[in-house]
């Protein structure tokens, strides 16, 4: 009805009436706030246009890799008219974005571009030109090509895709490339689950959509927001195919993506498969092979973070194709046995709107008895976004923290004492949990605790433990602390040099200043940042940098409780400090007893045994 009544003429209109367009869009947006029924439902009408949540900023953005981050939610689309939140203008052009090829805006576009964007927090103009069944480069590796020919005997997959006002074209583009690039035998169907989107074009014109594809496709709604973890276990629960296979609503897949998840289910069904994520960019929906050797961990707040594989990890794989372990996985994109699923407890059903389900599930399945790999073989691209488009009832901060507090309550131990105790947020949201069930699914299932998660599943680990120290090193001639560089840089003080700055006394904020020691020598903090000297001077100076941890040698020290010299172990020269016009920070130098190479390792507790 809406759409009728705002057709073509009216929008021709607009350079001429803007003001008259705003004042009627206002008018419209409030009688429908009112008055929108659907099935005899009210819609949640709070939640539309405002949701009152708070602002999350990523105080630790230092590196910001391909991975999730929720920017600032904006508490409206700004300018948004109802009509351009629900008229679909997708219109494709039959080479746009062929191949995996950008898109590129023209200048005169660009302000409608920019508006547009707004609503999904994606080029939704871009994403609106490219034909749904767009090809894609083959990215895989030659080999991958000649593996997994032999699929009959693979178990069959049910697909799951839930959303929240995901875009049509990045909607039925997943879908699509799901039915072109998947062998039929294969594939059991297609479950979409929509958690009370509010768009018009997700409704009826979406359920006649569907009717017509050419694999079955299953369409169920939630009218009340429930969250992405309660939307996929209504997925899995009516799905039929022995397997089942996540994927986020603005993915595509690429040729043969689904044989070699499947294949390493057939072999194993207690493994959790996972492809290799590429990046489809946000601006222009190109899309871009990310790099195949990365695998999933966290840091200290329970952020998901990508790692590549190390020197050591690299020699035990002998075959380049063959799928390897990952501590944790992303979350949105994975295949699972169905029984198995369940048999390991699905997940926990009072995780909120988004977040901390990835870390649950891969902790889960690791310490009880399964294993989270990556599939090399297998490629799939995923729309990754800078901020999170859509409103968090109950607030973004409290949501995303209560989900992490459950994760550290039931599966953690000390290290979710650890964890609440320099993370502030999740401390407030602790206490109001109750994580009984989960806790007694634990037992029942036996699960290893998660000092053998550590240990065993992720080695490289920087988390504190029992067997090493945890706390500051304060230099004694000046009585400051080691940092991590955050943030601000100048020319005499450039990102990455190691420096110190005032001992702060307050462990209660950002543990800038934390540093592990392990038993092997390395000086590591959180996000796998190590303190690095170089094999060799430069103008005079060996500057001391904190750099990604490379398990190199040259990252590796001793203390000497003695003299309480820091040595370099290749080099055997001791960490020094240089504080002048033109350097601030550390070096290492011949070993003298000099106090400005003389350090405290102060250890800070971090749990309460
Ligand atoms: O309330 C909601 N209801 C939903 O149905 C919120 C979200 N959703 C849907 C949404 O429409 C989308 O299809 O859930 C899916 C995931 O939401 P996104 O796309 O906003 O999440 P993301 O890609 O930013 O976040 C990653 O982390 C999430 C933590 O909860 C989920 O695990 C996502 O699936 C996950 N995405 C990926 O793993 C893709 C690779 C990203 C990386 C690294
Ligand atoms: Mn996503």
């Amino acid at each position: 009805m809406f759409k009728a009544m705002f057709g073509g003429p009216f929008r021709r209109c607009r350079r001429v009436w803007p003001g008259v367009l705003f004042i009627v869009s206002l008018f419209i947006v409030t009688v429908w706030r009112r008055s929108y029924n659907f099935g005899g439902k009210e819609i949640h009408p709070k939640h539309i246009y405002r949701g009152n949540q708070e602002e999350y900023i990523d105080k630790k953005g230092m590196h910001v890799i391909v991975g999730h981050y929720i920017g600032n939610a904006v508490r409206d689309i700004p300018n948004a008219t109802y009509e351009m939140l629900n008229t679909n203008n997708f219109k494709p052009e039959p080479k746009a974005g062929e191949n995996g090829m950008p898109v590129v805006t023209e200048p005169r576009d660009l302000l409608k571009m920019q508006q547009l964007f707004q609503i999904n927090r994606f080029n939704l103009m871009a994403s609106d030109r490219i034909p749904l069944n767009r090809t894609l480069p083959d990215v895989r590796r030659k080999k991958c090509k000649y593996l997994y020919k032999d699929f009959r005997n693979y178990p069959r997959s049910s697909i799951i895709i839930v959303f929240h006002n995901e875009a049509w074209s990045t909607l039925l583009r997943t879908v699509w490339s799901v039915i072109n690039r998947s062998p039929k035998e294969l594939l059991e169907e297609i479950i979409l689950v929509d958690d009370a989107s509010e768009r018009e074009f997700l409704r009826k014109p979406l359920e006649d959509y569907i009717k017509n594809l050419p694999i079955k496709t299953r369409l169920i709604r939630s009218l009340n927001r429930i969250g992405l973890v309660l939307a996929r276990l209504e997925g899995a629960k009516i799905a039929t195919g022995e397997v089942i296979t996540f994927l986020d609503a603005h993915c595509e897949c690429t040729e043969g993506w689904l044989e070699a998840l499947l294949a390493r289910i057939a072999q194993d069904r207690k493994v959790a498969v996972c492809p290799v994520i590429d990046i489809i960019n946000d601006d222009t929906f190109a899309y871009v092979k990310s790099f195949e050797l990365h695998w999933g961990a966290f840091n200290w707040n329970l952020q998901f973070r990508w790692f590549t594989l190390d020197s050591k990890q690299l020699m035990k794989r002998k075959i380049i194709t063959d799928p390897f372990a990952t501590p944790t996985m992303a979350g949105g994109l994975f295949a699972i046995d169905r029984e198995y699923f369940f048999e390991i407890g699905s997940y926990d059903n009072n995780t909120k709107i988004w977040g901390g389900e990835n870390l649950e599930l891969s902790f889960r399945i690791w310490q009880c008895g399964g294993k989270i790999e990556i599939v090399p073989c297998s490629h799939v691209g995923h729309l990754f976004r800078k901020s999170s488009p859509y409103t968090f009832p109950g607030g973004i901060s409290k949501t995303l923290y209560s989900n992490l507090a459950r994760v550290a309550l039931v599966w953690m131990d000390e290290w979710g004492e650890f964890y609440f105790r320099f993370n502030q947020q999740a401390r407030k949201m602790k206490d109001e949990q109750d994580v009984s069930e989960r806790i007694e699914l634990r037992k029942r299932l036996n699960c290893n605790n998660f000092e053998w998660y550590l240990d065993n599943i992720w080695p490289q680990h920087f988390f504190p433990k029992h067997d090493r120290f945890f706390g500051k090193i304060r230099n004694i001639e000046m009585d400051q602390c080691i940092i991590k560089p955050i943030g601000k840089t100048t020319s005499n003080q450039p990102m990455g040099i190691a420096r110190l700055e005032n001992c702060v006394n307050d462990t209660n904020n950002v543990a800038v200043e934390l540093f592990v020691m392990t038993n092997d020598g390395f000086i590591m903090t959180d996000d796998s940042i190590c303190m690095d000297a170089p094999e060799k001077e430069v103008n005079g100076l060996s500057k001391v940098r904190i750099m990604a941890c490379s398990g190199y040698s040259r990252q590796k020290w001793e203390y000497i409780e003695e003299t309480k010299q820091i040595i370099h172990s290749t080099n055997r020269k001791c960490l020094d400090v240089v504080q002048t016009e033109q350097y601030d920070g550390l070096v290492i130098r011949g070993c003298t007893d000099s106090k400005a190479q003389q350090w405290v390792l102060e250890s800070v507790p971090w749990t309460t045994n």
